[in-house]
């Protein structure tokens, strides 16, 4: 019986659709799953959506012998005690010079363990991140692979050819060794993060403020998307308010959703991951904690009693607005992307793992979630100047910052009297200000630090570090 040139386990949403795709690029794939109505149900889709060359085990020992050597093992099950229980169960099957892919979204120090673990019984171990959701996987995603280059080239037939494909070539890179693929990923989640919250405050100002009807935020959302904010977020956002009520009750669904947000804790990382790094990620940090806050319903609800909204500001101009609008939501997602890119690059350099940002965001131009026609620009950005201190000094992201800040302004001024909260556009708009003031109040806090702790300072006139006697 001829062999299977690679395995996949995990036979969830993701496993399905990227065995499918595996299958279709033209690479015979064994799958398997712990629950066999699984393995049914995806050979089941092989059959019907093309006699895909696909053959599904529910044996483990019989899925591991049907692969050709070295093995070549994907597995796409829920990251943290699921993924040890796999590998635990696939160990005992595997050989030397054979090797496991973990394509979920893994905390990476676990995938670092368990590579330390498998090298010791000559296994080879990577993390890759998969973005592209069920749509992705099924028919190109952005994948983001790190570990050991030796498993990269081994791959790499296959992922080339399955990624989503963009101008300058597959969605898919080798990112680096260790748990570099496993943290790319975390921070492209918490760039998704911020980019939601971005474009969700963009709705709340647009209909709260300006009083837009779901069928008008559908057009300003699709014109959106065909400019400079064209992105995946904002073609499904555009469809989402032109979706009708699918329970008979009339209108439109997205006014029937509750207002709290799930989360599976990529985003969560990220910010642990700045504060360890010390990398201000305000927009991403704002994101976090409006998922914090709504999911506080029951508490809203009876806090909502005590207070009331604050007079809304007359006279809005509807269609400067919605310019204004776009512009604070492009200026707010550079921010965004400055914050994210720059934790990478902390990353990079605390683990020496030598990652390439240019060619990491060209992985993101699509596939993922966050590909968006702004990507190929970030990527222009540091091909430009690969030690780019961050976007914001890049002159083409500068000209457009200067231009958007009086928009940007104007949209909060707006969100803040009219008594809605803007934690994306206003943290990142405090970012810029931040960073592009060559003297900040923190004078102010070095000395109470040495007011009360003698922590010493410096001065701007003279070299040393300096204590004062604060009091006689
Ligand atoms: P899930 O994260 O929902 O995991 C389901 C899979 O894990 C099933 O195959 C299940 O087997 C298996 N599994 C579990 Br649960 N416990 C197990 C155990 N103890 N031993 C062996 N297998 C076990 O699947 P998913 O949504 O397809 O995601 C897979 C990975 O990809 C995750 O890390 C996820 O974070 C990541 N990811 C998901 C998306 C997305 O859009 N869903 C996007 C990007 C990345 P069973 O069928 O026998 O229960």
């Amino acid at each position: 019986m001829s062999q299977s040139q690679v395995g996949l386990v995990g036979l969830a949403v993701m496993g399905q659709n990227l065995a499918l795709n595996i299958a279709e690029k033209g690479f015979p794939i064994s799958v398997y799953n712990r629950t066999g109505d699984k393995v049914d149900a995806c050979v089941a889709r092989a059959k019907e959506e093309g006699n895909l060359p696909l053959t599904g085990y529910k044996d483990l020992n019989d899925f591991v012998q049907s692969l050709e050597r070295p093995r070549r093992v994907i597995m796409l099950v829920k990251a943290g005690g699921p993924v040890d229980a796999t590998i635990e169960s696939l160990v005992p099957h595997l050989e030397v010079g054979d090797f496991i892919i973990d394509g979920g979204n893994e905390w990476y120090p676990n995938t670092e363990r368990r590579a330390a673990a498998l090298a010791s019984k000559g296994i080879g171990y990577m993390g890759m991140g998969v973005s592209g959701g069920e749509e992705g996987a099924r028919n190109g995603p952005s994948m983001m692979p790190g570990g050991p280059r030796e498993t990269w080239e081994l791959m790499k037939p296959i992922l080339s050819k399955v990624a989503a494909q963009v101008d300058d070539g597959p969605c898919v890179t080798y990112i680096g060794p260790g748990g570099s693929g496993n943290y790319v990923k975390m921070v492209h989640n918490g760039i998704e993060y911020g980019d939601m919250q971005l474009i969700s405050e963009a709705y709340d100002v647009l209909k709260t403020v300006g009083g837009l009807t779901n069928e008008e935020l559908h057009q300003v959302f699709t014109d959106w998307n065909n400019g400079s904010l064209n992105s995946f977020l904002i073609e499904i956002t555009a469809k989402v308010f032109a979706k009708r009520d699918d329970q008979g009750k009339g209108g439109h669904l997205v006014d029937y959703i509750l207002d709290q947000t799930g989360m599976k804790g990529t985003g969560r990382w990220t910010i642990i991951e700045a504060a360890e790094l010390s990398i201000a990620a305000p927009t991403m940090a704002a994101s976090l904690d409006g998922r914090f806050l709504s999911a506080l319903k029951q508490e809203r609800v009876a806090a909502s009693a005590l207070y009331g909204d604050p007079t809304p500001p007359s006279g809005v101009d509807k269609k400067q607005l919605i310019d204004d609008v776009s512009k604070a939501l492009y200026a707010s997602k550079i921010c965004s992307y400055a914050q994210g890119m720059n934790l990478i690059r902390a990353a990079s350099i605390s683990h020496d793992w030598n990652l390439n940002l240019g060619e990491i965001s060209r992985i993101w131009k699509g596939g993922c979630i966050i590909r968006a026609i702004f990507l190929d620009r970030i990527k222009k950005a540091y091909d430009l100047d690969a030690n780019l201190a961050s976007l914001l000094v890049n002159p083409s992201f500068a000209a457009e910052l200067n231009e958007s800040q009086g928009a940007w302004r104007r949209v909060i001024n707006l969100a803040v009297n009219t008594g809605i909260a803007v934690p994306g556009f206003s943290s990142s708009l405090a970012y810029f200000d931040q960073y592009r003031r060559a003297r900040l109040p923190a004078n102010l806090v070095q000395a109470q630090r040495d007011f009360f702790g003698r922590h010493t300072f410096e001065r701007t006139d003279m070299a040393g570090a300096y204590s004062a006697m604060w009091e006689e």
